[in-house]
């Protein structure tokens, strides 16, 4: 069902920050910046390394847009650090749709827009051993846009 560690995102205050960080510390570039308004978030895609599915995994950094977004209650309530992981597939619905059977919930009735033309589901942490997950369909895997 999951072929890949897609990302991990992490919360951060400043966006333009924590790239630096990650640049200067590690030598990680940016490969895509984007803000996600339904989301309530700026983000920054740094690439890892590709995976044997045709994909690869990032490390995402999201800044919140917006007082009310999940990304700022977290930073509010937690700090930042690290806010969800993210598994790709290549058929994020059915993912859902299985996960679902086993008992956890899925947070949208239909995928979503995520970074770069893919589509995004959330399972709630509370059925995930306290961790927010992600199902991840990259436009790589074919995937086509929520809208
Ligand atoms: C909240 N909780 C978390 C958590 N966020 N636990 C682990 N990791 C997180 N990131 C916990 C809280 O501590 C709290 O537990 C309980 O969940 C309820 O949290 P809340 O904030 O009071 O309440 P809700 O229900 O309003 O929101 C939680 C929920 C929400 C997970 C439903 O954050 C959500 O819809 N998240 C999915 C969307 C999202 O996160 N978008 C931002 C990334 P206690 O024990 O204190 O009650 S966007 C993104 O990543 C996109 C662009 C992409 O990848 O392409």
């Amino acid at each position: 069902m999951f072929t890949r560690i897609d990302h991990i995102g992490i919360a951060c205050r400043n966006l333009d920050e924590a790239i630096r960080f990650y640049r200067e510390t590690y030598g990680f570039e940016v490969t895509h910046e984007e803000v996600n308004e339904e989301q309530g978030v700026r983000e920054a895609m740094l690439r890892i390394n590709g995976t044997d599915d045709g994909g690869a995994s990032y490390l995402q950094l999201l800044e919140p847009i917006r007082d009310d977004s999940p990304v700022a209650k977290f930073l509010e309530r937690h700090g930042e650090g690290v806010h969800h992981i993210a598994f790709g597939t290549a058929d994020v619905a059915e993912a859902a749709a299985t996960v679902r059977e086993r008992g956890v919930r899925v947070l949208y009735e239909t995928p979503r827009n995520g970074s770069m033309g893919s589509l995004i589901t959330f399972l709630h942490p509370k059925d995930c051993g306290g961790v927010l997950t992600e199902l991840v369909q990259a436009r790589t895997d074919g995937a086509p846009s929520a809208e």
